[in-house]
């Protein structure tokens, strides 16, 4: 009952994934009392919807986590190269027992709302299971990629058969055996999943709109004496990792090295040795720690993409296939690069093909299966691997209410808009983690959550020092910041692809690029820099009286 579900805190954090174990672990040591509510059964986030078959993380495992415990880097074992799902979800609930975490989390808990109250500086929080929560701050760690995107496919409802989307994947194992499955789509989800189903179906059907380009991973089990080697120089490896602009290295540990110089200072054989490498290394490489003008010089950048179209057309048995999986449509890394084990191989079987998509696009559901260019084909099972409402989406399913009770998604009516990627105008003690304005998604999203939890952590103790009751940013640096965002997109070549990155592949979307492509260095100098000069670009405010802008 509602009464029971009253209750007063310092701060309560939207997400128990990544980002939000984070925060609470961070925050929580400094003494401040924090809820976390996810509306998850468990924590882990991504790690805990994403449960498809082939699901797994394409950084170096040992990479891909938390850098705050070299302790935990010590005693955490990674089984794989490249983990796989049930691994990484283990490794979060372990992170979440060891730390203690559990206590200050509510699951299977949506946060339906959150309004500020002026009068009091403090936000009202309500869930699906009727809490009411005043809390002093807010902070939205709700994942970049976890409001799944259904499209709105005509006759969906009449289908007699499953339908699955991979961002929700049922707890229990699905059956593909002896069944007609269709796959729609070919981003990084469905490229993961293809292989692994094709196993187990009668028959698969891929439904490919774009050709996406793709690179091998070479996942494999984690040699003992690589392992070994990592945790001996982990010092090192973090702090390479940390002076890196995406925060990944992405190379085998012994390769290493990080590219700073430009494609036009490079010979034709050191350009080829630097693809060569990389595509030899595996993983993502080529997008993460490439060559720095690569998303901005069209000519590298067609180079790249045709080295990789060179390398796929050797993968795919049949030449006339092979042509309608080329990836042509946008320059290379402008959508998200996939590391596959095994797709393209996959469709030289017998009971796996492609449905172009573009040529014969999808016009509906039947009862019996999908109707796509002007014929039906049948499926037992449709699994949509459309993708995601990407980085504001979970946010926006929250009815969040700023100063004047301004509705977040109307102050954002034109795409987002943020200060440095931590706060938005008009709505005092709200923050984002890897949110919109961040160099997240392309920035190690871990890492950046730690970055920023360490910001507002400093911000936190700026208030308390100086007795200030709310922190918000002004107008100006919301709107510098924002031009400056999109400056910096125009001068790349992300604005060719109709990606997530853009806000493009929701029918609806305003057309943004929604995160800072400057690179995680320059995003922690500029943070790193408002905070020094006395929050510049913030007002504070002691007990409800705000400083002039
Ligand atoms: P993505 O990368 O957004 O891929 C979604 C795929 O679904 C993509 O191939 C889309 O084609 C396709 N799609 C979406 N809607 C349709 C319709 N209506 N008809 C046909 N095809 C459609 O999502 P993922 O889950 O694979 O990956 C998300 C991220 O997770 C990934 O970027 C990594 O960061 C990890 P399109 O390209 O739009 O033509």
């Amino acid at each position: 009952d509602g009464v029971h579900k009253r209750s007063t805190t310092d701060v309560v954090i939207v997400g128990a994934g990544a980002a939000g174990l984070y925060a609470l672990y961070r925050l929580r040591k400094e003494g401040y009392a924090c809820r976390v509510f996810d509306s998850a059964d468990g924590v882990g986030g991504t790690w805990h919807w994403n449960r498809y078959p082939g699901c797994r993380v394409d950084v170096e495992s040992v990479e891909y986590n938390y850098m705050f415990d070299p302790e935990l880097d010590q005693e955490w074992e990674w089984s794989e190269r490249y983990a796989a799902q049930p691994e990484l979800l283990s490794y979060f609930n372990h992170v979440a027992d060891r730390f203690d975490l559990r206590q200050d989390i509510t699951l299977e808990t949506r946060v339906e709302s959150a309004v500020f109250d002026e009068e009091s500086s403090s936000w009202d929080i309500r869930t699906d299971r009727g809490h009411a929560v005043r809390s002093r701050f807010l902070i939205m760690a709700t994942g970049f990629l976890s409001a799944p995107s259904k499209p709105a496919f005509e006759g969906l409802e009449d289908f007699a058969g499953e339908v699955y989307h991979s961002g929700t994947w049922p707890r229990e194992e699905v059956d593909f055996n002896g069944k007609r499955v269709a796959i729609i789509g070919t981003g990084s989800t469905a490229v993961q999943m293809t292989p692994i189903i094709a196993e187990q179906a009668a028959h698969l059907t891929v439904f490919q709109r774009t050709a996406p380009y793709i690179i091998p991973l070479r996942n494999c089990p984690m040699p003992a004496e690589y392992l070994d080697r990592v945790k001996a120089n982990y010092d090192k490896w973090r702090a390479a990792q940390r002076q890196h602009p995406t925060g990944a290295l992405a190379l085998n540990f012994d390769i290493g090295a990080v590219e700073t110089r430009l494609w036009n200072e490079l010979t034709l054989e050191e350009r080829e040795a630097g693809f060569n490498v990389r595509w030899e290394n595996g993983g993502l490489a080529l997008l993460l720690n490439t060559w720095p003008d690569l998303f901005v010089n069209p000519v590298a950048n067609e180079t790249v993409a045709e080295w990789v179209r060179e390398k796929t057309r050797e993968r795919i048995h049949d030449p006339e296939l092979a042509e309608v999986m080329m990836p042509r449509d946008f320059p290379f890394g402008t959508k998200r690069l996939i590391a596959d084990s095994g797709y393209y191989e996959a469709f030289a079987r017998d009971n796996v093909e492609l449905l172009d998509a573009k040529a014969n696009p999808i016009e509906r559901f039947s009862k019996r299966g999908l109707i796509a260019g002007g014929q039906e084909y049948e499926f037992d099972v449709v699994i949509l691997a459309t993708g995601f409402d990407a980085v504001t989406g979970a946010m926006l399913r929250v009815d969040i209410r700023g100063r004047r009770g301004l509705p977040v998604a109307e102050h954002w009516s034109t795409g987002p808009r943020t200060a440095l990627g931590l706060m938005t105008a008009g709505f005092p003690n709200l923050f984002f983690l890897d949110g919109p304005g961040s160099p997240a998604p392309l920035y190690h999203p871990i890492l950046l959550s730690e970055l920023q939890t360490e910001w507002i952590t400093n911000a936190f103790a700026h208030m308390r020092d100086r007795g200030a009751s709310t922190i918000e940013p002004t107008d100006t640096l919301e709107h510098e910041y924002s031009e400056h965002l999109d400056e910096i997109a125009n001068a790349t070549l992300f604005p060719r692809a109709n990606s997530w990155y853009m806000s493009a592949n929701i029918p609806g979307k305003p057309r943004k690029c929604l995160m800072y492509l400057a690179g995680g260095l320059e995003y922690r100098r500029r943070i790193n820099e408002a905070a020094a000069k006395c929050y510049s670009g913030f007002l504070f405010s002691h007990a409800g009286v705000k400083d002039a802008e």
